[in-house]
């Protein structure tokens, strides 16, 4: 598996650190420079491993003390923090046109994996914005490379435009934007001819496609095995082409990680996806944190998270406990809460990435939808709605059914749940010490929490997986 190395090497260097209450300047220096090693040997850019260490340690020795994390803690999540930050933080989305034919083109080095990843992404498209695309084989130098696009075309039941090896790529892709014109495709994806090594034919060559297709997204096809030559490969190819994103591929195979950690920081160009296998179904999208989260090794850095979020929910629950004792629980605070609980959703995303880890997760069931729903017909209310539930009347209701595009009945559904929990809340909070000492007593019992009960629990997120809430 990927990353092995460096997770574990990493996860050596920061382990030192973690339980320890107090760290010294020197345990920081220390530390860093395992932090730097195991960098450089899993093939990451110098320099991007210096202004790493140098975030690093500036933060670590900066930090005001955050209250539920020990300072060693703290430094595991900002080594967390900026692994996620040079990989480009947030994950980077393709763009399409709103109207007419969006054009994807891909580029790359020889064996890199331009023709496996122009099918991969054009299921993708398909499955994920039912699109409907075609393939175009623009590589004229090898009969095999053709055959090999439209047998993955064949596979996927994505056409695919070739007219052989006799015409040059620019006819080929200005023949190909008629064909899919005339036959109403809306996305076509154009794979290139690879080169051994970058060179000033195949730049021009691409260069006179891209002035002929105008792409929406120029992908260069990047093989994460290569690492530091992959680096010094998308640099070139940026330069000529201003290349919109990378697609880093092989990162199932045993590499050490090094280009998914310096290409974002070296040329800015945004890793969008990964590609994880030959199969056509072995694309994702590139998460920047996740693969933080993976290759720190996930078990510790997701208990420090979970701990500094619970610090913030605890906070958070004795607002909303005094808000449920004064009865002054409104739809407001039903929002932040179920906002806090769909992060516990994307959490069990990641989750379920770390091998052995997702079976033990399965009965979290969490349905994003329902979640997003409840959103919008939250958001579909007055302000004045929201602060005040019992103005909600039913031509209110109706009103915020057509507003959110969801049915009255589930407007009802929504507001019934929401009275319950008020109730329930309110009863709770009024009761005396010994009764409430018997109602958890009763929660702890084998077999769990009587119906009813669940959404009482605010506190400590993760004593409560596997519960749903009422409107699950
Ligand atoms: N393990 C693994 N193999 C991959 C991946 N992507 C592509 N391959 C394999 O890598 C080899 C080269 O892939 P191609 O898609 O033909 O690469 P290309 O960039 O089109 O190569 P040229 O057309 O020769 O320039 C093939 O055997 C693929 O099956 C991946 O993400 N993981
Ligand atoms: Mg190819």
């Amino acid at each position: 598996m990927a990353f092995d190395s460096l997770s574990d090497r990493l996860q050596y260097a920061l382990k030192k650190v973690t339980g320890r209450g107090k760290l010294s300047e020197n345990d920081i220096e220390t530390m860093m420079r395992e932090v730097r090693l195991s960098l450089l040997e899993a093939d990451v850019n110098f320099k991007v491993v210096k202004e790493f260490t140098n975030e690093v340690k500036a933060k670590a020795l900066g930090e005001k003390v955050f209250k539920s994390l020990t300072p060693g803690q703290q430094v595991v999540k900002i080594v967390h923090e900026e692994l996620k930050k040079i990989m480009g933080d947030e994950a980077e989305s393709l763009t399409f046109k709103v109207q007419g034919i969006t054009i994807f083109m891909m580029v790359g080095l020889n064996g890199a994996g331009k023709t496996t990843h122009a099918g991969k992404l054009a299921l993708y498209c398909r499955k994920k914005y039912n699109k409907k695309p075609l393939m175009v084989a623009a590589d004229v130098y090898r009969p095999a490379a053709i055959d090999q696009l439209v047998t993955i075309g064949k596979q996927l039941n994505i056409p695919t435009f070739e007219l052989g090896t006799n015409f040059s790529p620019v006819e080929i892709v200005e023949k190909a934007l008629q064909f899919a014109k005339d036959n109403h495709h809306d996305l076509v994806i154009i794979d290139t001819a690879g080169r051994f090594h970058v060179n000033e034919e195949l730049m021009l060559e691409l260069e006179n496609l891209k002035a002929v297709a105008k792409p929406d997204e120029i992908l260069l096809t990047v093989d994460a095995m290569t690492g530091q030559d992959a680096v010094n490969v998308a640099l070139s190819f940026h330069e000529k082409l201003n290349v919109s994103g990378v697609v880093l591929t092989k990162l199932d195979g045993d590499t050490r990680g090094g280009a998914a950690l310096s290409i974002r920081r070296v040329t800015g160009v945004p890793i969008k996806f990964m590609g994880l296998g030959e199969k056509l179904d072995q694309l994702e999208v590139f998460h920047p944190e996740r693969m933080a989260d993976r290759i720190l090794g996930m078990g510790d850095v997701l208990t420090l998270i979970e701990k500094a979020q619970d610090a913030i929910d605890e906070e958070e629950a004795e607002r909303m406990a005094k808000k449920f004792k004064n009865a002054t629980f409104d739809y407001n605070d039903f929002l932040k809460q179920i906002k806090q609980i769909k992060r516990l959703g994307n959490l069990k995303g990641f989750l379920k990435l770390i091998p052995g880890l997702g079976s033990q997760l399965k009965n979290i069931d969490i349905d994003e939808n329902k979640f997003n729903y409840i959103v919008a017909m939250i958001s579909s209310m007055t302000e004045q709605e929201r602060k005040n539930p019992d103005l909600i009347n039913s031509s209110r209701k109706h009103r915020i059914a057509r507003g959110s595009g969801r049915d009255i009945s589930e407007v009802n559904q929504m507001t019934k749940q929401f009275e319950e929990m008020r109730q329930m809340m309110r009863k709770m909070m009024n009761m005396s010490p010994r009764e409430m000492e018997r109602m958890m007593n009763n929660m702890n019992q084998p077999g769990g929490m009587r119906p009813g009960t669940n959404v009482s629990q605010s506190k400590g997120k993760g004593k409560n997986r596997g519960r749903r809430a009422p409107w699950q």
